[in-house]
């Protein structure tokens, strides 16, 4: 008998637990932080007419480094050379539009929608190949 009572309290606890987890309205576990809200959108084509060309190249640099454009507008990353590369968001609302997969010859589009600077880079050739995007 007290053995049932010992077991129906764990799993009332356990219940308690479950319930607990289930309310939504603890802290947001996020990789970006802030508010959560992606500040544009990406995809692999279909954005819209490219505006801006990033070319990620074997010389292991984005060409520009620094780019600018509008909100709105359609930023193509193009993989120009034989090495693959990524392009990596890693600021607090942006990593959202993180590219880990930026194969030789691939093409890949960011939209921002929010003005903000922007800077990203390829994990496989940091900290050198990195980049940076001023969207007004
Ligand atoms: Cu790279």
């Amino acid at each position: 008998m007290k053995l049932q009572v010992l077991a129906l309290g764990a799993s009332a606890a356990a219940l308690i637990a479950l319930v607990g987890c289930g309310t939504g309205n603890g802290p947001v576990t996020s990789s970006g932080g802030g508010s959560g809200t992606c500040p544009g959108t990406a995809a692999v084509s279909g954005l819209g007419s490219v505006t801006v060309t990033i070319n990620a190249t074997d010389g292991l640099v984005f060409v520009p480094a620094a780019a600018t454009a509008h909100t709105g507008d359609v930023i193509e990353f193009k993989n120009t050379g034989s090495v693959a590369h990524t392009v990596t968001f890693q600021d607090s609302n942006d990593g959202c539009l993180t590219d880990e997969t930026l194969a030789p010859g691939a093409t890949w589009e960011v939209k921002f929608t929010v003005a903000g600077t922007y800077n990203y880079l390829c994990t496989v050739h940091a900290p050198n190949m990195k980049g940076e995007i001023t969207v007004s």
